[in-house]
C-alpha cells in the first residue's frame, strides 16, 4: 500500500463517527500523491503524514450557563490546535447545533493548508460549541460567551492562538468574548480577530472573506479568457460571507439573482437588493423568506432546491456537504461554468469530481475563501504595531493576497502536470510551505 492510502485507512480506523474529517482528509491526501511519491522514503521515516493528521492539541470542556427562564444549560466547546509550523493557530470559532469534534477536526485541518496559501505567518486551528444563538436574547448569548472564554481564555494569546468568527460568530459574539478575556487575564491584547473597529479591529475584516472570494473568481476568470461582468450568480447562504460576496459581485458587474438560508431560498429576477437582505439578516436576525415579503419581483421557495437555479457562475457560501453530485450536474445542464467556494467543504466529493471532469472553473475553498482570515492576520498586524490601516490599504493587501493565492495554485497545478485542477495546486501548494517548516523542526 502507497503510504499515501496507508495513512488515511490509518485516519479512518483511529477517527472513528468524523465523517468530514475523513473527507477533508482523503481530498488533501489524495491531491498529494504525486509530491509524497516522490519523497516517500524521507516522508516515511520523519512520520511526516502522521504528524500532519493529528492535531497538536484538542481541548475539550463544559460551557454552562444560566438561560433566560433561570434554567441551566450545558454545551460542548472546544478548542482543536492543530498545527503551529508557520505561526500561531489561528481560526474561527464556530457555535452551531451540528458543531461537533469531528467538524472541527475537518475545519482545523483545512485551515493549516488555507492558512499556509495566505503567505502569511499563521498557524491552523478552529473551535466552537453545539451551542444554537438562533432565537436565544442578548444576554442568554453573553451568558454563554462570558463562560465559553471563562475556559478558553486558558489556552489562547495574541501568540499562541488567536480565534475568530465563522457560522454564528459575528460582531457581536467577538466583542462578549474579548470583553470577558480582556476581565479575565488583564491584558488588551489582539488574542481575537473581527474586533469592533473602536477597540482594536481592522476596517475590511467585516467584508474580507465575501470580498476576497470574487477577488480571486474574477482572477480565475480573467486567467481563463472570461469576465465576471455581466454575468448570473448564485450564492447559498446569506450570512457574512454571502452578503458581502454579493456585494462585491453587484460592484464589479455581475446579477447576483438567489440567496438562501437554511429553510429556503429566494429568486429574484431582477437582482438581489442586498441593503434589503442586510436589514433582514444583519439588523433584525430575520429568514430570508422576509425578502419576499418587501420586494415584490422575488420569489421565495422553501427546501433545498438552490442550485437549480440557472446561473453563469455559482458561489456556495452556507455549509459543508451542501452541494451533491445532483446539484452539480444541475448546475452544468443549466449552463453554469464556473464555481467557487466561500463555505468550507461544501461541495461533496462527488461533486467536486464532476465539476473538475466536466471542465468547469472551480476554486476550492481552501484557496477561494482565505481572504477572511488574512484580514485576521492583517488585524494581527495591526494590533502588534498599535496602527489602524486605512479601507483602502486593507482591501488592497488583501486583493494582492487573492491574486496571489490564484497564482500559486495554478502554478502548483502546472508544475506537477495537473493544469487547471485548482484543487490539486491550493493543496499542493499549502502542504509544501508546512512541510518545509515541519521538517526543519524536527520532531514536535
Ligand atoms: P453565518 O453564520 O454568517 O451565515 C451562515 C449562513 O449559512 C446562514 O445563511 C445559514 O442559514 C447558512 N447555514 C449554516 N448552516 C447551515 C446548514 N447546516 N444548512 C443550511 N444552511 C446553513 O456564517 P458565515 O457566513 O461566516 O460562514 C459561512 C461559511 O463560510 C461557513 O462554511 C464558514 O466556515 C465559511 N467561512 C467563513 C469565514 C468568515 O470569515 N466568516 C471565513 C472563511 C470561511 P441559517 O441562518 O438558516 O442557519
Ligand atoms: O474558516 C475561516 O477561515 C474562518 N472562519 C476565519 C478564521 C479567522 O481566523 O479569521
Amino acid at each position: 500500500m502507497s503510504y499515501v492510502d496507508e495513512i488515511y485507512a490509518k485516519v479512518v480506523e483511529q477517527n472513528p463517527g468524523e465523517a468530514e474529517f475523513h473527507q477533508a482528509v482523503k481530498e488533501v491526501l489524495d491531491s498529494l500523491k504525486l509530491v509524497i511519491d516522490a519523497n516517500e522514503e524521507k516522508y516515511r521515516k520523519m512520520a511526516l503524514l502522521e504528524r500532519m493528521v493529528e492535531p497538536e492539541r484538542i481541548i475539550s470542556f463544559r460551557v454552562p450557563w444560566v438561560d433566560d427562564n433561570g434554567q441551566v444549560q450545558v454545551n460542548k466547546g472546544y478548542r482543536v490546535q492543530f498545527n503551529s509550523a508557520i505561526g500561531p493557530y489561528k481560526g474561527g470559532l464556530r457555535l452551531h447545533p451540528s458543531v461537533n469534534q469531528g467538524i472541527l477536526k475537518f475545519l482545523g485541518f483545512e485551515q493549516v493548508f488555507k492558512n499556509s496559501l495566505t503567505g502569511l505567518p499563521i498557524g491552523g486551528g478552529k473551535g466552537g460549541s453545539n451551542f444554537d444563538p438562533k432565537g436565544k436574547s442578548d444576554r442568554e448569548v453573553m451568558a454563554f460567551c462570558q463562560s465559553f472564554m471563562t475556559e478558553l481564555s486558558k489556552y489562547i494569546g495574541a501568540d499562541q492562538d488567536v480565534p475568530a468568527g465563522d457560522i454564528g460568530v459575528g460582531a457581536r459574539e467577538i466583542g462578549f468574548l474579548y470583553g470577558q478575556y480582556k476581565r479575565l487575564t488583564g491584558l488588551y491584547e489582539g488574542v481575537l480577530t473581527g474586533k469592533g473597529l473602536n477597540y482594536g479591529g481592522s476596517l475590511v475584516r467585516t467584508q474580507a472573506t465575501g470580498y476576497g472570494l470574487v477577488y480571486i473568481l474574477d482572477e480565475m476568470l480573467k486567467k481563463n479568457g472570461k469576465e465576471l461582468a455581466g454575468k448570473t450568480v448564485v450564492i447559498s447562504g446569506s450570512g457574512n460571507v454571502a452578503i458581502y460576496a454579493t456585494e462585491k459581485a453587484q460592484q464589479l458587474g455581475a446579477k447576483v439573482v438567489a440567496l438562501s438560508d437554511s429553510n429556503g431560498y429566494i429568486y429574484d429576477k431582477d437582482g438581489i437588493k442586498l441593503d434589503v437582505v442586510k436589514e433582514i439578516k444583519e439588523v433584525r436576525r430575520g429568514r430570508i423568506k422576509e425578502y419576499a415579503d418587501a420586494v415584490a419581483s422575488a420569489v421565495y421557495t422553501e427546501g433545498k432546491g438552490i442550485w437549480n437555479v440557472a446561473c453563469d457562475i455559482a458561489l456556495p457560501c452556507a455549509t459543508q456537504n451542501e452541494l451533491n453530485l445532483d446539484d452539480a450536474k444541475a448546475l452544468k445542464a443549466n449552463g453554469c461554468f464556473a464555481v467557487a467556494e466561500g463555505a468550507n467543504m461544501p461541495s461533496t466529493r462527488e461533486a467536486t469530481d464532476f465539476f473538475l471532469e466536466s471542465g468547469m472553473l472551480f476554486m476550492p475553498g481552501k484557496a477561494a475563501n482565505a481572504g477572511g482570515v488574512a484580514t485576521s492576520a492583517l488585524e494581527m498586524s495591526q494590533n502588534s504595531q498599535r496602527l489602524s490601516w486605512t479601507f483602502e490599504e486593507v482591501d488592497a493587501k488583501l486583493k494582492d493576497i487573492m491574486v496571489n493565492i490564484f497564482a500559486k495554485a495554478d502554478d502548483a497545478a502546472k508544475r506537477y502536470g495537473v493544469a487547471g485542477n485548482y484543487v490539486a495546486g491550493a493543496n499542493i501548494a499549502g502542504f509544501e510551505k508546512v512541510v518545509d517548516a515541519m521538517m526543519a523542526q524536527g520532531i514536535v
